[in-house]
């Protein structure tokens, strides 16, 4: 299972991620996606979901019309991990 990363850890990896910031006291991280429509909305959530399960790593997230609602956090380990911040990238990438 992937580690927990610490505080300084979050700090630096939320500075490379874009509109991300921390959660439930740094025991996740959230972002709200804002597309031109819900057919772009749900066509990142397709991608993301894909992700997502390739790499067995799931994401907390609500959909309304044209905004997607995300909190990412590894169960397993009790907050955020690698794994976190590596679907938050991909999501990011997705998005731009
Ligand atoms: N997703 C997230 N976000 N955190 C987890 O700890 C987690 C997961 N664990 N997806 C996985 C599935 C685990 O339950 C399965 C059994 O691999």
């Amino acid at each position: 299972m992937p580690e927990l990363l610490d505080s300084t850890q979050r700090q630096d990896a939320l500075e490379n991620l874009i509109g991300w910031s921390e959660a439930d006291n740094g025991k996740a991280i959230t972002k709200i996606f804002e597309f031109k429509n819900f057919k772009q909305a749900f066509g990142f959530m397709s991608q993301a979901a894909l992700k997502a399960e390739q790499m067995d790593h799931h994401p907390e997230w609500s959909n309304v019309y044209n905004k997607v609602d995300v909190t990412l956090s590894t169960h397993d380990a009790g907050g955020v991990t690698e794994l976190d911040i590596q679907l938050a990238a991909f999501m990011d990438d997705v998005f731009n």
